[in-house]
C-alpha cells in the first residue's frame, strides 16, 4: 500500500546550452514543471514533459500545474494505492492532460522502486543492460553548422541522427548530408508541418534511405497518414499522433505507420507507455523512446523505459551535456563511445537528485500535505 505524506509541486528555470528549432518554434531555455513525493521516509521525482507554449501538445506547464493541483494530487493523497498504476483509475474521470498525469503517475514509480528496493527499470519490466542512443538535431541557421552538429554526434559514437524539417528546409539537406554519409542511419521529424499537397514530394525522399519519416501530417491524424504510407517505401513513424494503446492500435491496423515514438508523458504515464509498448510488440511494429529537451531526472525515467524489450531503435535519449550546461541530477547522463548509455542497476532511478541546485533554480512552488490518517 501506498500512502503519500507530501506532494510538492516547483517550477525551475533553466537555459538550454544550445537553442532548438523544430517546425513548430525555436526554445532557448526551459520552465520545467517538477514534482517531489514524499512517503515513508523516501523522496521521490516526477518531471512533467509540457513545454512552456502549447505548441507541440495542447498542454503547457501552466495547465499541468493547474490540473495537478486542481485535481490530480488532491486524488493522489486521499488515494491507498496498491501499485503506481493504480494512477491510472485514480485519474481517470479526469480528460485529457496525460502530461500531467505522467508527471505524477511517474514519481509514484519512482517511489515504489525505492520502497521495493529494485532499479525502476527492472519493476517496469526492463531486459536491457544498455540502450541504443541516437540524437534529433535541430534546424540550423546554416546546412555547414548542421553539417558540423552532425559530425560531432557521429565522433561521440550516436547511433542515429534525426534531423528536424520542415518545407525549405528538407530535400537540400536530406542530400547533402547523405552525399557526405551515404551510410549512417538517418531519419527526420517534420513535427506536422505537411499538408495532402506536399505527398508528391515526401515520396521524393524514398531516394534518401531514411530510417523513418517522424509526423509529417497533421498532430491528430491517422487516416491522412495512411494514405501517405500507402505512397512511400519509406516507413512513417507517429509521435503526436499516439496518445494512448487504442490509438496505437488504430495506426497499427489502418497501415498508418510502421515505427511508434514512445513518449511517456505524452501517453500519460508509464502504464500508458508500457501498454502502447506491448502493443506494438505483440504486432511486430518496433518503437524508440522519444524526448522532450528533459532534465535529468525525466531522462532517468525515459532510460529506464527504454530498457523494455520492443525499444529496439535508438532513441532520442543523450547525454545531459547536451542540454544542459549542469544537470540536476548526479551522475549526469554520458553515452559511451559506442553510443549507448548504461541502465543503472542500484534501487530506483539511479540518479541522485541534486536538491541544492533545484533550490537555487526554483522560481514558485506549492505543497499539499496528506490529511491525517486513522490507522487501525
Ligand atoms: O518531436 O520529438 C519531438 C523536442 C521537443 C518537442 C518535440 C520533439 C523534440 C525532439 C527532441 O525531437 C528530443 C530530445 O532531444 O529530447
Ligand atoms: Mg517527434
Amino acid at each position: 500500500m501506498i500512502n503519500l505524506d507530501s506532494i510538492q509541486l516547483r517550477e525551475i528555470n533553466l537555459p538550454l546550452s544550445h537553442p532548438f528549432e523544430t517546425s513548430f518554434g525555436r526554445t532557448t531555455a526551459r520552465r520545467i514543471l517538477l514534482i517531489e513525493l514524499e512517503a515513508e521516509g523516501l523522496t521521490a521525482w516526477g518531471e512533467c514533459v509540457a513545454g512552456e507554449h502549447p505548441y507541440f501538445s495542447d498542454e503547457t506547464i501552466d495547465t499541468a500545474w493547474m490540473i495537478i493541483a486542481s485535481e490530480l494530487a488532491p486524488r493522489l493523497l486521499d488515494a491507498d494505492l496498491e501499485t503506481p498504476g493504480g494512477c491510472v483509475d485514480l485519474f481517470k474521470q479526469i480528460r485529457g492532460h496525460r502530461m500531467a498525469k505522467g508527471a505524477l503517475e511517474n514519481a509514484v514509480w519512482d517511489l515504489q522502486a525505492q520502497i521495493d528496493g529494485v532499479p525502476l527499470a527492472t519493476l517496469l519490466g526492463g531486459v536491457r543492460s544498455t540502450i541504443p542512443c541516437g540524437v534529433s538535431i535541430g534546424i540550423q541557421p546554416t546546412p555547414e553548422q548542421l553539417m558540423d552538429k552532425i559530425e560531432t554526434e557521429l565522433a561521440a559514437g550516436y547511433q542515429r541522427i534525426k534531423l528536424k524539417c520542415k518545407p525549405g528546409w528538407d530535400n537540400r539537406i536530406f542530400e547533402a548530408v547523405r552525399k557526405r554519409w551515404p551510410d549512417i542511419l538517418l531519419s527526420c521529424d517534420a513535427n506536422s508541418a505537411y499538408r495532402m499537397k506536399d505527398f508528391n514530394h515526401i515520396a521524393g525522399w524514398d531516394e534518401f534511405q531514411l530510417l523513418m519519416i517522424e509526423q509529417p501530417l497533421w498532430y491528430d491524424d491517422f487516416y491522412f497518414h495512411s494514405l501517405l504510407q500507402k505512397r512511400l517505401d519509406t516507413a512513417i513513424c507517429l509521435d503526436e499522433s499516439i496518445r494512448n494503446r487504442r490509438d496505437a492500435l488504430a495506426a497499427i491496423d489502418m497501415e498508418s505507420c510502421r515505427i511508434i515514438n514512445i513518449k511517456v508523458g505524452r501517453v500519460g504515464g508509464f502504464s500508458e507507455a508500457i501498454a502502447v509498448h506491448n502493443a506494438a510488440a505483440e504486432r511486430g511494429i518496433p518503437v524508440w523512446c522519444g524526448g522532450m529537451l528533459e532534465t535529468g531526472i525525466g531522462r532517468s525515467h525515459n532510460i529506464a523505459l527504454s530498457s523494455l524489450s520492443n525499444f529496439s531503435l535508438p532513441g532520442d535519449v543523450s547525454a545531459s551535456a547536451r542540454y544542459w550546461s549542469e544537470d540536476i541530477i548526479e551522475p549526469e547522463v554520458t553515452v559511451s563511445p559506442a553510443g549507448e548509455i548504461a541502465v543503472p542497476t542500484t534501487a530506483g532511478r539511479g540518479f541522485e537528485v541534486r536538491r541544492d541546485r533545484i533550490e537555487s533554480l526554483t522560481v514558485r512552488r506549492q505543497t499539499f500535505h496528506a490529511r491525517a490518517r486513522v490507522t487501525a
